[in-house]
């Protein structure tokens, strides 16, 4: 897994990414793969995009073993019997992008709802990657309580049905905690549904 990330980031470098409006930056830095990307800017915002915001090229396609997790993962059978909140039918499909966020020692991510996609069918796939990080849970409202769970390494974490758009976070990283990346810190990889199905 680390070395699709590696290939990844060398075609298709970090960049930092900046809140809309404030410029203000966020304190990870992201790429991705597939055919679409999130990204944010000062000018337009939270969005998905097919090129990369400073190479100008194609995200670098979706690994094949990215797939395969999300096959393994997604749970579709287990979704039959929920119903999207725009009534969209809940099909197997595959993702159309591999959010890749690299989290320094103090980097951090606010409660938020991933809700820039157009579809909340399909579920999101997230991948951890070396130090470990306490995520943060909470419901549907802003303001419900939160539980918070720490991720290490090779965890994934499904978020699904009802839980696909609860609020989540991470409120640190616990620096030290792994070998793996020679420079420290975490990757989360997050594998998403875009565009409906139908
Ligand atoms: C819960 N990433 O990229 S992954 C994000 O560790 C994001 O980088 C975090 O939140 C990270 O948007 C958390 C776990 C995760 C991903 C998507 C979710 C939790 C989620 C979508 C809905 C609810
Ligand atoms: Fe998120």
């Amino acid at each position: 897994m680390l070395k699709i990330v590696r290939d990844v980031v060398a075609a298709a470098p970090l960049f930092q990414p900046v809140m809309p409006r404030s410029g203000k930056p966020l304190s990870v830095r992201m790429t991705n793969c597939g055919d679409l990307g999130w990204l944010t800017d000062q000018e337009k915002g939270y969005r998905y995009v097919t090129t990369h915001p400073e190479t100008g090229q194609r995200w670098p396609p979706m690994p094949d073993a990215l797939l395969t997790i999300w096959n393994e993962f997604a749970g579709w059978p287990d979704l039959a019997d929920w119903q999207d909140p725009d009534g969209q039918p809940v099909e197997p499909c595959r993702p159309e992008a591999c959010l890749i966020n690299w989290y320094g020692p103090k980097a951090r991510l606010g409660l938020h709802v991933d809700r820039d996609e157009q579809t909340f069918a399909a579920p999101v796939v997230s991948i951890s990657l070396g130090d470990d990080a306490w995520f943060r849970v909470g419901g549907l409202n802003r303001r419900d309580p939160t539980k918070r769970l720490r991720l290490g390494s090779g965890d994934i974490v499904v978020l699904a049905g009802p839980a696909r758009l609860v609020h989540h976070g991470i409120d640190r990283i616990v620096a030290g905690t792994s070998d793996l990346l020679a420079e420290g810190g975490r990757f989360n990889l997050t594998l998403r549904r875009v565009t409906p199905v139908a």
